[in-house]
């Protein structure tokens, strides 16, 4: 079994950020058999400067015989950005949702939290077992609900993304992530695979999340202002969503 050995940035980052990369590794552990992924070399731990700020990077990345990538990115920009990435790639054999979750901190407030099992079946709907668990769930209450831009369409009808306006409320969005991967890391711990033709579907509804997930404009900017538009090109497309081959 490999063990994951926390990290030293999520220390130095929102307490949000901290907890929930706790969470995720956790959940990760609990269910998953996991082994190691190689990210392309010299992208796990990255170093650069945005405007006079230091920004570092660091990357876990696992894969097991249900995913074919689970990849956890914690980003530090000086004292002022912190942020949380994370999605888990299943492989293609398995009809199973994408989990994505991102948390962005700015001066000590998190403006952007938002979690979602993200359907890419044919039919875009989760398989009848997720709907079910998550309508069972507590619903969670948030003053600020945030609307998703244009590119957005790749997320399901249970799409959580709010601004936390108080501890309760980052509580609130601590417990319904846990829950996600809960219910998401149990289901594909004993998943099937599908047939042929299925599996076809699912390639290309991966291909149609990662594509969309190229075009949010806000990542890429922090990155290019960092380290250049290539490298931001060439960050996007192959570490943070690569197309399934
Ligand atoms: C928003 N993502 C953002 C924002 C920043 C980043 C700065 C704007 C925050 C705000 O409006 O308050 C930055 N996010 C990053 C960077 C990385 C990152 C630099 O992950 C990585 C190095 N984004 C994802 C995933 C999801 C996601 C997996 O990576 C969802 C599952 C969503 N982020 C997402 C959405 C927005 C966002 C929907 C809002 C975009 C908008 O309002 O235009």
């Amino acid at each position: 079994m490999l063990t994951i050995s926390t990290g030293s940035l999520r220390e130095q980052q929102h307490p949000l950020v901290h907890r929930l990369a706790d969470c995720i590794e956790s959940n990760w552990q609990r269910h998953l058999e996991l082994s190691p992924y190689q990210l392309p070399a010299e992208l796990g731990y990255v170093e650069g400067r945005l405007e006079g700020e230091k920004l570092t990077i660091e990357n876990r990345c696992y894969q097991t015989p249900q995913f074919r990538k689970m990849h956890l990115e914690l980003a530090k920009i000086g004292k002022i950005i912190d942020i949380l990435h994370c999605v888990m790639f299943p492989r293609p054999e398995y009809n199973l949702p994408i989990f994505g979750c991102d948390l962005v901190a700015g001066r000590g407030k998190i403006s952007a939290a938002i979690a979602d099992l993200s359907p890419v079946n044919s039919e875009r709907i989760l398989p009848n077992v997720y709907r079910h668990q998550i309508q069972a769930l507590p619903t969670p209450k948030f003053q600020e609900h945030r609307s998703l831009p244009a590119w957005a369409d790749i997320f399901s009808e249970f799409c959580l993304f709010v601004r936390p306006s108080s501890e309760e409320e980052e509580n609130q969005f601590f417990n319904w992530g846990d829950s996600l991967l809960e219910i998401h890391c149990s289901h594909a711990a004993d998943a099937l695979p599908v047939s042929p033709e299925q599996q076809a579907e699912i390639i290309a509804g991966q291909h149609y999340y990662c594509t969309k997930q190229q075009q949010n404009d806000k990542t890429r900017r922090v990155l290019e202002k960092a380290f250049g538009p290539e490298w931001a090109e060439r960050y996007m497309t192959s570490v943070l969503f690569d197309l399934p081959t």
